[in-house]
């Protein structure tokens, strides 16, 4: 029984590890510090059966791709890097190549790059996210490897980059599986690749590896914060300086680098009609390192949202981290971003959901430049394994890594820990163990959840979910006019709620091919989409305590679940705008209705 106990333990312990096996500690911040990108055309090899990996007999091989060989008299080498295509990195593959659209498997990346190794400094090698396992070489040998599509991680390559020529591999594999995180089914393209910049950092010996400066929660007059130094001189000195506030505090970190702080200040606060950020500079262990910081507090009150301790509506609408403009890939970048971020301003959005997974770092520094609040979510979506430890290891790595990325980013309001899970008692323990997490690491924030609604008795909607519990809002997805009968039964029904936490409704809405018209009651035009969102926004506004909304979504996104010729053609048509930037009528509805409850909520 022992025995067996152990062996599980170490069964567990293995899987676990593997995560993300090599991976060093997060450096934030890398937009401010000493890097060199690495981004460009990589060579890549297509490995469907993984032989780059394994031989023959499905045992690893030591002579496998990593090792970056090419046929050379009499060697026996059966790939060329070299001689191989090229992808461009940072992108998905899907989008580069038409044979690779449906492309879901293992991809081998290769770079070279030169590098001068300076004395006293230290190296590490930044992925912003690879979909959505991963392994990295470097000159031949392993660095470690990934798991998750979504979120950064980084290596020490110190004492294993060398002077002049280097070679950099990357085995990619985005394989649905049931036991991932989002698990096999999932209403997205599975987007692969190395999909965010890969980047080297150069850090002196001892360095600010990460820090968090916010206000204390709930205190408009407080600023708190840690600083993590890493390197053989933990104990250095560190400065943290707010010159615009006339603030500086010196710091001395105990011996594993940390250091806690308070400054009374009273900063201008972070809104979204004057969404102010302050330059912020950390000093000490021979180096500078600046950043932009915002300031303001995130509370709830009964069924209110208060932003620096006033009510705000959460004007909103989901958003996925597709391209505009470019029949679908993942976007990427500042120009993606302000387009998209563009779009949800004109609407008259102050607050996006950013569906289903952590997009990119610039999509949401664009959006705090922008004044709009973000709800960031991670992909814990339908039916994941719930029973599974792998599985809730893999989705805290993925929580834990996205917080630890964004949590000085104070447009940031809300993280959520998964979307339209169903209710069982593994599950709730799953979630609550997430919830717990979360508020662990960052207690200045709201946690939520994108739960589902009920009809409880005929025509009465109700959210029933155990797990509103132990979550500051009780937000919920809801198709009625879409899903669930046609627009009219909208105003036929009434919401009853358990609570009366704030109510943010995080999906609704319906579908349309953008410029196909006719009577509002044919399905796939924008009439019948503007009819949904007309009758929705009817009901919305008889719902007590309704905080906030996003519908369900600003763009039209490709997905495999949608194959309706001639009008989805592979892309969910929820969009109220086309993938090619068509804005179709439900976009002026609610453009009309968020002008309202803007004078409302002044
Ligand atoms: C949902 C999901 C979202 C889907 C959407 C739809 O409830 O959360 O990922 O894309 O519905 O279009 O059906």
């Amino acid at each position: 029984m022992k025995k067996m106990k152990l062996l599980l333990l170490a069964l567990l312990g293995t899987a676990t590890s593997l995560l993300a096996e090599g991976i060093y500690p997060q450096i934030t911040n890398i937009d401010n510090r000493r890097t060199t990108p690495l981004n460009g055309n990589w060579h890549y090899i297509i490995d469907q059966l993984e032989t780059g990996y394994y031989d023959y007999r499905r045992k690893p091989t030591e002579f496998g791709f990593f090792l970056d060989e090419k046929q050379e008299n009499p060697k026996l080498i059966e790939y060329n890097f070299d001689t191989s295509p090229t992808l461009y990195v940072p992108r998905d593959w899907n989008s580069q190549a038409p044979e690779l659209l449906y492309y879901e498997g293992c991809i081998w990346y290769r770079t070279k790059f030169d590098h001068k190794p300076t004395s006293g400094k230290r190296l590490f090698l930044h992925f912003g996210a690879i979909n959505y396992q991963s392994i990295v070489y470097l000159n031949g040998k392993k660095l470690g490897q990934h798991i998750g599509g979504y979120t950064p991680f980084n290596f020490e390559i110190t004492s294993l980059v060398k002077d002049g020529e280097n070679s950099l591999v990357v085995m990619v594999d985005n394989k649905r599986q049931k036991e991932a995180v989002p698990t096999d089914n999932f209403d997205w393209w599975n987007y692969g690749g190395i999909t965010r910049p890969v980047t080297l950092i150069e850090t002196p010996s001892t360095f600010i590896r990460d820090y968090f400066i916010q206000l204390t929660k709930g205190n408009a007059g407080e600023i708190s914060g840690w600083v993590q130094l890493d390197g053989d001189k933990p104990q250095s000195e560190i400065t943290v300086e707010i010159p615009e506030l006339k603030k500086s505090i010196k710091l001395t970190p105990d011996s594993k680098g940390y250091a806690k702080f308070t400054i009374k200040a009273k900063p201008q606060l972070w809104t979204p009609e004057n969404p102010k950020l302050y330059k912020v500079t950390l000093s000490g262990a021979g180096e500078t390192l600046n950043d932009e910081i915002g300031f303001r507090t995130i509370e709830t009150s009964g069924s209110k949202i208060l932003l620096n301790g006033k009510p705000v509506f959460c004007r909103g609408i989901s958003i996925h981290e597709e391209a505009p403009l470019r029949k679908g890939g993942r976007a990427y970048g500042k120009d993606d971003a302000r387009t998209l971020l563009g779009w949800a301003k004109e609407m008259g959005c102050n607050f996006v959901r950013l569906a289903h997974y952590p997009h990119n770092e610039q999509m949401i520094k664009e959006a705090e430049r922008m004044g709009l609040m973000v709800w960031s979510e991670i992909p814990v979506y339908w039916t994941i394994d719930w029973t599974n430890p792998d599985v809730l290891a893999n989705a805290k790595n993925q929580l834990e890594e996205n917080i630890t990325r964004d949590k000085n980013r104070c447009n940031i309001i809300i993280w959520s820990v998964a979307n339209e899970t169903p209710v069982s008692a593994p599950r709730l323990e799953f979630l609550k163990s997430l919830v717990e997490r979360t508020r662990q690491l960052d207690n200045t924030r709201l946690v939520g959840a994108a739960m589902e609604k009920e009809e409880i008795r005929p025509g009465i909607l109700t959210v029933h979910d155990p797990l509103g519990q132990y979550l500051d809002l009780l937000s919920f997805n809801q198709y009625v006019g879409w899903y669930d009968g046609l627009p009219e039964k909208c105003d036929r029904v009434n919401w009853e709620f358990p609570s009366d936490k704030p109510v943010v409704i995080t999906e609704w809405g319906g579908g349309a091919l953008a410029g196909m018209h006719g009577d509002k009651s044919e399905r796939w035009t924008e009439e019948f989409q503007e009819e949904v969102y007309k009758a929705n926004i009817r009901m919305l506004k008889r719902i007590k305590g309704l905080a906030g909304t996003t519908p369900w979504i600003l763009m039209d996104f490709r997905s495999p679940k949608r194959p309706l010729t001639g009008i989805q053609d592979g892309f969910n048509r929820k969009g109220v705008i086309s993938d090619y930037g068509q804005k179709k009528k439900a976009f002026y509805i609610m453009q009309e209705w968020y002008k309202e409850l803007e004078e409302e909520y002044k």
